[in-house]
């Protein structure tokens, strides 16, 4: 089909060393962060190994969401990395990943992009942060190693404003917001080789939390933190960032709650 991505064409514009030089194409698949964690279920899988998609019929999101694309109209795929970093620095590939994304977009185009903590890359539109970039991390942990991780990262690429899904947060995509279509060859090529050297500061033990928050939107905004262990809600203010990358949020008495990307959801009570 004319317009899938073709390896060759992806290959050309990498200047990456080893970061999606084992590439696996899917002209349809149920997740690609599922196909890949099966495909290394005995380790095989070499480090930096993309798996991509045009259509996912079971794509994924955090906390069993779901994750949904018209066909051949974004970017779905899949990176595998063994960081054999510890356990608490979970959260440090999911910022790798935030930041190679905004800056490959922001280098191709004039659009700025602000992440939505944890793991959503946002615009403003309209008045409005509107979602368009998803992000899902999926570690294996080892004697307090992070042993592998596959992050899913979906970028809304051309999908036309009558075709985008139901969604918590407005959802938006980038021709929406450019007004025209984007490459998206040229877009996934400047990703990879933006992420790269990202992950080998991070792998060197260098934090990418201080560039990460400071495209934060969320401190300083009002929010509701819904605990799924006891469904107990908390209402507060998000007033900082942890050294790991969890949300402090501080409640109406005034005590400080921290708070962790993976068993939260996060409203704000101005809709965004
Ligand atoms: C995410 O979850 O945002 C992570 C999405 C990760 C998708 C990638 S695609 C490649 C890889 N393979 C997979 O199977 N997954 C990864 P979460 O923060 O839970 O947000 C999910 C929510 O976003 C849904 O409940 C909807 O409200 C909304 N949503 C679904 N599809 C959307 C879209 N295309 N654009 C904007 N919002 C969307």
């Amino acid at each position: 089909m004319g317009n899938e991505l073709q390896k060759a064409h992806i290959s050309a514009l990498l200047t990456t060393n080893w970061l999606g030089r084992s590439y696996q194409h899917f002209p349809e698949i149920g997740s690609t962060n599922v196909a890949i964690r099966q495909a290394d279920s005995d380790g095989a899988v070499a480090e930096g190994t993309i798996f991509i998609t045009e259509y996912q019929s079971a794509g994924k999101g955090r906390l069993n969401r779901k994750w949904e694309v018209p066909k051949e109209t974004s970017l779905l795929f899949s990176l595998l990395f063994r960081p054999n970093w510890p356990a608490e620095r979970a959260q440090w590939l999911t910022m790798v990943g935030c930041l190679a994304v905004i800056e490959a977009i922001e280098t191709l185009t004039a659009v700025t992009v602000k992440i939505k903590w944890p793991n959503d890359l946002v615009l403003w539109q309209n008045d409005v942060w509107h979602k368009f970039v998803g992000i899902l991390v999926e570690g294996e942990v080892v004697d307090g190693q992070m042993k592998t991780a596959v992050i899913g990262i979906g970028i809304n690429v051309n999908i036309p404003a009558h075709q985008l899904p139901q969604a918590n947060t407005p959802p938006t995509s980038l021709m929406v917001a450019v007004g025209e279509k984007i490459g998206r060859e040229k877009l996934l090529a400047t990703i990879l080789n933006k992420f790269e050297p990202l992950y080998n500061q991070a792998h060197s033990g260098e934090s990418p939390l201080e560039k990460w928050k400071e495209k934060l939107i969320t401190i300083g905004q009002n929010v509701t933190v819904t605990q799924l262990n006891n469904h107990n809600q908390i209402l507060g203010i998000a007033v900082d960032i942890d050294p790991y990358g969890q949300l402090i949020v501080q409640d109406q008495n005034g005590q400080k709650h921290t708070v962790q990307a993976g068993d939260v959801t996060l409203r704000n009570h101005i809709d965004i």
